[in-house]
């Protein structure tokens, strides 16, 4: 398949930065908030993209998008992995958080930031406060970092949505047709296609999404419907993958406690993994866990949730299944001899158990156990 007109610049200008990185005199990296969304990546790298346009070829600074999660998480993130292919960037030659080393070029007196889609550093990036000197983004103004060259943040529905309008006001009435993609893509998902009954489109968003289409002639309706059913399609990640894509782990009394989302039926799991308790089991240990869960809620055609509960301790195990089926999650066993006695799977009836409201009853039952 031929790649999206204009997107070889974009990937000649990866390339570029990325084998800049250890020459340049100073390093300006965008980089987009820790939960690594579509937004994120795809404003980091086409806001860093810009700025290098806007400078040229002289001056002493390399611009350089960073993806503020380690490699190995990009699969993930599966609506991206669309997005990014369809546009045409070439993700090897991206840079993540594990690739970098930022507070080595703190040191040395050579990074600048530009963040995007964020405007408070996360806790364990604060160190690198003094090296803000731009921002771009959607959320609610924190008030910091009010000296920034640039500071741009308001409440559109998306990050893409300034990033694009920043492109778009340099002159480029059109923009590149992999560049606009990449924008319009993540526009639409973030703002639900535009739906007004979604609340998060503003006119601006619109205005935006309007000249993006002009540029890339996709069926807007068709990428949104894509991009949203590539978020939920789990089938090239394994039990690893699906158990961390959507992760809390937290600690009560002595009991350390992970659960997990998995957008998938317990069934399909099942056949996707026939040794199913030995790669829960792998991932408990890894992690230390004395108890892992796993949320498995889809929608084929009704909404739907399910429960996996691995915990190799038969004593703990025995309280905690009482308990769980004696609670109003409305749980029924479900059978399956591919799995051993650690490892308890139910339907759950009570759809209104979220992760949010199972995890306060998890915490009363083991803060009771003393
Ligand atoms: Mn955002």
């Amino acid at each position: 398949m031929a790649l999206p007109a204009g997107i070889s610049k974009v990937n000649q200008f990866l390339s570029s930065s990325r084998a800049a990185l250890g020459s340049a005199k100073n390093v300006q990296c965008v980089m987009g908030n820790e939960a690594a969304d579509l937004d994120s990546m795809a404003s980091s790298v086409m806001y860093a993209y810009f700025n290098a346009q806007n400078a040229g070829t002289a001056g002493d600074t390399v611009f350089v998008p960073v993806i503020n999660v380690p490699r190995e998480d990009f699969k993930l993130r599966t609506e991206a992995v669309y997005l990014f292919k369809e546009a045409g960037i070439d993700i090897g030659l991206l840079l993540f958080m594990d690739e970098v080393d930022l507070g080595a070029l703190k040191a040395k007196g050579r990074l600048m930031l530009t963040l995007v889609d964020h405007n408070k550093l996360a806790s364990f990036q604060e160190q690198l406060a003094g090296c803000v000197v731009e921002i771009i983004d959607h959320h609610k103004d924190e008030g910091l970092f009010t000296g920034a060259s640039t500071r741009i943040i308001e409440p559109v529905g998306s990050a893409a949505t300034l990033v694009a309008e920043a492109l778009l006001a340099k002159g480029n009435q059109r923009l590149e047709q992999g560049s606009a993609t990449l924008l319009l893509g993540t526009i639409l998902l973030d703002t639900v296609n535009l739906d007004p009954e979604a609340k998060r489109a503003t006119p601006k968003d619109q205005q935006v999404v309007e000249q993006l289409l002009k540029s890339t002639g996709a069926d807007r309706k068709g990428l949104f419907d894509m991009l949203q059913k590539e978020k939920f399609n789990v089938s090239a990640l394994d039990t690893s993958d699906l158990l961390r894509k959507d992760y809390k782990e937290w600690k009560v009394g002595k009991i350390q406690v992970g659960i997990s989302s998995v957008l998938l039926p317990i069934a399909d799991w099942l056949v996707k993994d026939t040794k199913l308790s030995s790669s829960l089991d792998k991932y408990a240990k890894a992690r230390k866990l004395d108890v892992l869960i796993a949320m498995n809620a889809y929608t084929e055609p009704q909404f739907t949730r399910e429960l996996v509960v691995f915990c190799p301790d038969a004593s703990l195990r025995g309280k905690l299944l009482s308990f769980l089926s004696g609670s109003d999650l409305g749980l029924a066993p479900m059978a399956a001899s591919t799995v051993d006695k650690a490892t308890a799977l139910f339907a759950q009836a009570n759809q209104s158990y979220s992760r949010k409201k199972l995890q306060p009853l998890i915490d009363g039952f083991f803060g009771n156990l003393g």
